[in-house]
């Protein structure tokens, strides 16, 4: 009798796991991490909502290899409208919420700085209200997309979860609120509310605003004789860039932990724009000879002597860091994450993927700034 109800009681919470995998909102479902992480959720077994926000031409171009996923779910919804927010995480009552929403560009976040900061700072806000006040507070778990941009002109290097703060730009300044009203709701109301600070990543889905889309376009382009120049502003700063796969790995484990925290996630390694260039078009056999200085430095291709590489003062920032270098030992310990991808391959992944775009005529086309 006892060892049929012990069945039968493993029958019945096998039939729930089996019946009920683990929900998560991913704020930003459209963007880069977006579809990564929609993705590997999908891959975990996770049922997937994503928030898109309202645009007037398609912003799904990224996400249409999931659509046809039955575990996957598309909501209309802006981190600027709190009601909406509400609505959402009351209906879909997840166990995961991911905010990767953001106007994310650097620069543009100059021109629009109290955009940058209603959408990166008080969207955040919006959505730890939302989980407070929804009555299930102790059960959601919350991730923020925090930025090695909230280390700005760092005093040391390489940054980890104990240096300072000094945000370059509305971007940083923004981030750094979120980053810190995401610890505060974790301390005063003991929510799972955590974030990663994330340095640069990039991918393929890279949007084409930033310098290593960007450059591994013009590569491809000028490649396949579609292009001849490509316009750069400073060449000397140096990022610390991974590959975004890897990234959302990252996010995904910190939610896992037995307590919340907050985790810088670099590879260790910088590199300047410069080298970008060189290694992007060494991969496909072009070598470059620098000449001249300042914004009268050009690229030649080393083998026909043409310049295929400019300086463009438009794409000067009114303030820049100079270097990012991640420290993400602590991760590494905890989360047992690592970074599996080197600076050559990310930079061959994108090359080549560009390169077949162009060719496949996928590669929509759109106006850079
Ligand atoms: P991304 O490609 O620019 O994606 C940003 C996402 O936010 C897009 O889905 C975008 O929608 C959405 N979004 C913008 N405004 C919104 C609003 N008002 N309401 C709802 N959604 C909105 O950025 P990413 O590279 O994937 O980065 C993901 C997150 O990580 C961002 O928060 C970024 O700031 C942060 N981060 C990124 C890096 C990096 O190197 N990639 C490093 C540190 C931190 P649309 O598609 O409609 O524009
Ligand atoms: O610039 C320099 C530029 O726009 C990298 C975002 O995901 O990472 C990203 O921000 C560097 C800057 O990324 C051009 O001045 C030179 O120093 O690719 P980016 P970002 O500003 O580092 C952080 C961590 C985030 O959180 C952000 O969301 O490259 N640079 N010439 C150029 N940059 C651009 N975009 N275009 C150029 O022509």
């Amino acid at each position: 009798m006892k060892q049929k109800r012990s069945l039968l009681l493993f029958l019945i919470v096998s039939t729930c796991l089996i019946a009920s995998p683990k929900k998560a909102i991913i704020f930003g479902v459209t963007g880069q991490d977006g579809s990564y992480l929609a993705e590997f959720l999908l891959e975990q077994n996770y049922e997937v909502h994503g928030i898109r926000r309202r645009t007037s031409s398609s912003n799904m171009q990224r996400l249409s290899h999931l659509t046809k996923n039955e575990r996957f779910f598309i909501h209309h919804g802006d981190v600027s409208d709190i009601s909406n927010i509400a609505f959402l995480i009351k209906e879909i009552n997840p166990d995961e919420i991911y905010n990767l929403a953001a106007q994310s560009n650097v620069q543009v976040s100059f021109d629009t700085a109290e955009y940058t900061a209603n959408i990166n700072a008080l969207g955040t806000l919006r959505i730890l209200e939302a989980i407070l006040k929804s009555g299930n507070a102790k059960a959601i778990r919350f991730y923020q997309a925090s930025s090695s941009e909230m280390f700005g002109k760092a005093q040391e290097g390489p940054q980890s979860e104990q240096s300072h703060f000094h945000p370059r730009s509305p971007y940083g300044v923004a981030k750094l609120y979120a980053h810190w009203i995401t610890k505060n709701y974790r301390e005063s109301y003991n929510m799972f509310a955590c974030s990663g600070i994330l340095f640069n990543h990039e991918s393929p889905l890279r949007g084409k605003n930033f310098v290593t889309r960007k450059i591994t376009r013009a590569v491809a382009k000028i490649h396949l004789g579609e292009d001849k120049i490509l316009s750069l502003g400073n060449m000397d700063v140096r990022r610390d860039w991974g590959y975004a796969k890897d990234y959302v790995k990252a996010m995904w484990l910190t939610l896992q932990q037995d307590a919340p925290d907050d985790y810088v996630i670099a590879t260790g390694e910088s590199h300047s724009v410069r080298e970008f260039v060189e290694q992007a078009f060494q991969e496909v056999g072009i070598s470059i000879q620098w000449e001249g200085t300042g914004v009268d430095e050009v690229g030649r291709n080393a083998t026909t002597g043409k310049i295929i590489v400019a300086i463009d003062p438009k794409y000067f920032r009114p303030a820049e860091i100079a270097t990012t270098h991640g420290d993400a030992a602590k991760a590494k310990r905890v989360l047992c994450w690592k970074n599996t991808t080197s600076f050559k391959e990310l930079v061959a992944i994108m090359v080549h993927a560009d390169i077949q775009n162009i060719q496949n005529k996928t590669d929509k086309k759109e106006v850079i700034q």
